[in-house]
């Protein structure tokens, strides 16, 4: 699927593990050597539910009353498949080390004290996981059916726990009554000029992919998926190391960071035009970049995301960046700005509410602790 030879430069003689650490990764762009993909097998469409109302398109809706909790169409599991798979073998031929995680039968119902609930899927492995340093932190999550999605990456992180690396796992929420608003109206997110959200404080939550690192610096936005308390949890538990900071975009509906601030390089960084009016003062010797437009409109009733995935791109190195095939205008403005695209189709995996960056997670970039930031 793939035709881009030239850039397989293959693996760089310094390649190889420096540290010695089996799982480490301070940014974004930093030279990537082993990484999850997720896979969409067994998927299962989300329930209609308090958080997934408050979180979909309304066009969207239709979908999930007809076909939540049955598994996704299967040419549409089929398509994303040969895509993960293609990106995969990608990443291999640019020297990096691949893992995927072993799906769980997201079919069960399980059951709490308090609901009930089944799904989804481990396609997006950098929701639920985030590596800093040496340590990889489980998402505690804030939908009921992404409650046990972790476990689809369990026997991954006992090997890189057995390996050395640090293991953290947020204290998961009941996900009961308190935890969701049930004043909240996504028609209506601002209220007397304030942004509200459909999770509350009763609980901590976050989901990972609201994190974005930038070294000792980690910027962080709440979203319908993580609250003041998650912030605060992972906070407390990165230490004094690391500076997390909060920010807030314009973004109505905010859920993921990464098709709002796309660092790609120290000192450059891609701001979504829409959601970023102002970036925080820190950035302001920083290249910001102005992304054009998604290069297809909105095209699906399935989507769990907004026409930015053309943004949600995976940086190998501080030059290279895998992006969706046919996102045309971003590739060429990436070329101007002298970084070197790699194109791959990746369209039919969009439908599952994410793109490359969502796809993926970076275990380990060669690099070590730095401030990006005076
Ligand atoms: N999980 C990426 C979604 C972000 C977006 O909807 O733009």
């Amino acid at each position: 699927m793939f035709a881009f030879s030239s850039f397989f430069r293959g693996a760089s003689p310094e390649s190889g593990r420096g540290s010695g650490k089996v799982v480490e990764a301070y940014t974004e762009w930093d030279p990537l050597e082993e990484v999850v993909v997720g896979t969409v097998k067994g998927a299962i469409v989300p329930p209609w539910d308090s958080i997934t109302e408050a979180t979909m398109p309304s066009h969207a809706e239709w979908f999930f009353k007809k076909y939540g909790e049955q598994p996704f169409p299967q040419e549409m599991i089929e398509s994303a498949t040969q895509e993960l798979d293609n990106l995969a073998a990608v990443l291999e031929k640019l020297g990096v080390k691949v893992r995927r995680p072993e799906p769980i039968d997201f079919s069960v119902e399980y059951q709490t004290p308090w609901w009930k609930s089944r799904g989804l899927y481990a396609a997006m492995p950098r929701d639920v996981l985030m590596v800093v340093g040496d340590t990889i932190i489980e998402a505690p999550m804030a939908w009921r059916t992404r409650y046990f999605e972790v476990f689809a990456y369990r026997k991954l992180i006992k090997e890189y726990f057995d390996q050395g690396a640090r293991w953290l796992a947020a204290p998961k929420s009941t996900m009961g009554g308190e935890f969701y608003d049930p004043l909240y109206d996504s028609d209506h997110p601002y209220v007397d000029g304030v942004k509200r959200f459909p999770i509350t404080e009763a609980e901590v939550a976050f989901d990972a992919a609201d994190f974005v690192r930038f070294g000792k610096d980690i910027l962080v936005q709440k979203s319908h998926v993580t609250n003041s308390s998650g912030i605060e949890w992972v906070r407390r538990h990165l230490g004094h190391e690391y500076r997390v900071h909060e920010v807030e975009f314009d973004d109505p509906h905010p859920m993921h960071i990464d098709t709002t601030i796309v660092p790609l390089a120290p000192g450059k960084i891609i701001a979504n035009p829409v959601w970023v009016k102002k970036l925080p003062e820190m950035f302001s010797s920083w290249d910001v970049l102005t992304p054009p437009p998604p290069a297809k409109p909105f095209d699906s009733a399935l989507y769990f995301s907004s026409d930015w995935l053309s943004l949600n791109m995976l940086s190998v190195d501080e030059k290279r960046v895998i992006v969706e095939e046919q996102e045309k205008p971003l590739i060429d403005a990436l070329v101007k700005w002298g970084f070197e695209p790699i194109p791959i189709p990746f369209r039919n995996f969009y439908p599952f509410g994410g793109s490359v960056h969502c796809a993926t997670l970076d275990v380990r970039r060669r690099g070590s602790l730095k401030s990006y930031f005076s």
